[in-house]
């Protein structure tokens, strides 16, 4: 991606997840953004056309956003920090799912399992491969698999995002391999 792209990338998930109202956006209720509006708002921080977004939300790596059906609304398709309803259905994971986290943080995961921070959810991987990258944001990276079959089986729930992300509320220790 081009730096355009990839700063262009960063303030829209800053918008569409975090802040909205530094430019005085106003996501619905399931995290919409009105594409005029935004465009419109984002113009005195940001030079952005349609075509631009259009590109940004194709060439996007991990598929952050998503675009309506009628081609008039944008969302981030996971990782907000400002209340939401995605509106995700509940649905059954695969058995095994993966985490990515820093190997500072494993004393304190040993403890209290994985807890979401900031976001909705804890953020589960369905491949070691991604998992990796995703923890090496961190530091130095340890991937932990998660039962999440018996999970499921005992009652947790798992949404998976549009962009293939697995998203639960909380993992207990018990279910964590690798720790
Ligand atoms: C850790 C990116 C101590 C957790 C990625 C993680 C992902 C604990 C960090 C998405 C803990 C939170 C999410 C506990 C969890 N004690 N540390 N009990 N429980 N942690 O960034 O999963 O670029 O909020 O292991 O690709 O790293 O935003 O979550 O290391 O999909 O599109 O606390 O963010 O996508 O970090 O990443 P994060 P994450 P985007």
């Amino acid at each position: 991606m081009s730096d355009t792209l990839i700063r262009t990338s960063k303030f829209l998930s800053l918008i569409l997840r975090h802040e909205p109202g530094k430019i005085g956006l106003q996501l619905d209720p399931q995290g919409w953004a009105d594409i005029d509006e935004l465009l419109r708002c984002m113009r005195p921080h940001h030079r952005i056309d349609r075509a631009l977004l259009q590109r940004v939300v194709e060439g996007n790596n991990k598929q952050r956003f998503a675009i309506s059906e009628d081609g008039r609304r944008i969302r981030a398709n996971q990782g907000h920090s400002v209340a939401v309803d995605l509106a995700l259905a509940p649905c059954e994971p695969p058995a095994q799912l993966f985490h990515g986290t820093a190997t500072r943080f494993l004393d304190s995961i040993r403890e209290q399992g994985l807890l979401r921070g900031a976001r909705h959810h804890v953020h589960l991987s369905a491949d070691r491969d991604t998992a990796t990258a995703v923890g090496r944001r961190h530091g130095k990276v340890v991937v932990l698999s998660v039962d999440a079959g018996r999970m499921h089986a005992e009652g947790h729930r798992f949404h998976r995002a549009d962009n293939g992300v697995w998203l639960t509320d909380t993992v207990p220790p018990g279910f964590l391999g690798n720790l």
